[in-house]
């Protein structure tokens, strides 16, 4: 092994200054050069989980990171000390998972509209999961489904519990680099440690007055999957959603949307009653969906 060889990976998970990097040669313990912590001391942290690295190893389990590739795209939230700053969670995610369960948590289209927003407004696919149809009859979320997948997402209805749906799941995250974003307590971990037996990611976490402060943790970790491909869970994702997004571009962020804009009276239109309005009018024969469009007017009005 010569003094200066350096390998390339993928940022697994980051704790303070060290980085746990995979690569074709197994897993590395890095920490960052220190040119490249000053060089980018604006952007924090300069290296986050998804990241691809370059580093030079020190010994067989140890490296230094001495370039960070260009993200294809990132999540951002804004930093807890300074709210104007960005703060990057999770970088090279190609597809957010957006979970929700048909109840407990009681299922909340707004909650999936603001994720699928964030998804849309980084540059990734969006993909909705409504996990525990063990808990009601399917009439209750097949109407949901439905309009999710007029929108153009992929939608996958499934239980932990029964089984169902999950060759499914497996099947959208094969292959991808997936992020599961959703409030707490929809299942997104035990989703993901039923496609990946052995993970045991800690479940069962319910947001609430007795389960508060138990779990400190919110940091964002890349599981690699035997069958291929990573899924990032996020048990702290509450802030990313709509900080970062204009009123006047939400429309935009609609995928079903898209077709009607340019098409309204007012080139200006924001589509909340002008007369005139294109999406209005296919809200009102049924074209686009009313549960999506309502969703849009009440997002409209608190971005305003
Ligand atoms: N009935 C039912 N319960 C589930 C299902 N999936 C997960 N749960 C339960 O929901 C709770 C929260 O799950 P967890 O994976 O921690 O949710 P997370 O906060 O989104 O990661 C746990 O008690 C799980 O056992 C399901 O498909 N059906
Ligand atoms: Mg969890
Ligand atoms: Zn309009």
């Amino acid at each position: 092994m010569s003094a200066e060889e350096s390998l390339t990976g993928r940022v697994l998970r980051a704790y303070g200054n060290r980085f746990i990097v995979q690569t074709s040669r197994g897993v590395f313990d890095c920490r960052l050069r220190g040119k490249l912590r000053l060089h980018t001391r604006a952007q924090k942290p300069p290296v986050v989980v998804g990241d691809r690295v370059r580093f030079v190893i020190e010994d067989p389990s140890h490296g230094i990171i001495e370039e960070v590739a260009a993200r294809r795209n990132k999540l951002s939230r804004p930093d807890v000390n300074n709210p104007d700053l960005e703060k990057v969670i999770v970088a090279n995610v190609e597809q957010m998972v957006v979970v929700a369960a048909v109840d407990k948590p009681r299922l909340k289209t707004g909650a999936i509209d603001r994720f699928l927003l964030a998804a849309e407004k980084s540059g990734m696919d969006g993909c909705v999961c409504i996990n525990k149809t063990d808990l009601d009859t399917a009439a209750k979320y097949d109407r949901i489904a439905a309009v999710y997948r007029a929108a153009g997402y992929t939608v996958i209805t499934c239980s932990v519990v029964t089984g169902e749906g999950m060759a499914d799941v497996r099947r959208a995250v094969r292959y991808r680099v997936s992020l599961f974003a959703g409030h707490s307590g929809v299942g997104k971990s035990s989703i993901i440690n039923c496609l990946q037996p052995g993970l045991k990611i800690r479940t069962g976490e319910i947001s609430g007055a007795t389960g508060k402060g138990i779990h400190t943790t919110t940091a964002v970790e890349l599981h690699p999957l035997d069958f291929g491909g990573y899924i990032a869970d996020s048990p702290g994702l509450r802030e990313v959603g709509l900080w970062d997004i204009d009123a006047d571009e939400l429309a935009g962020l609609y995928p079903e949307m898209a077709p009607y804009l340019g098409e309204c009276r007012f080139r200006n239109c924001v589509h909340v009653g002008e007369p005139g309005c294109a999406i209005k009018a296919a809200v009102e024969d049924g074209r686009l969906a009313r549960l999506r469009y309502d969703g849009y007017l009440r997002i409209y009005h608190s971005l305003k």
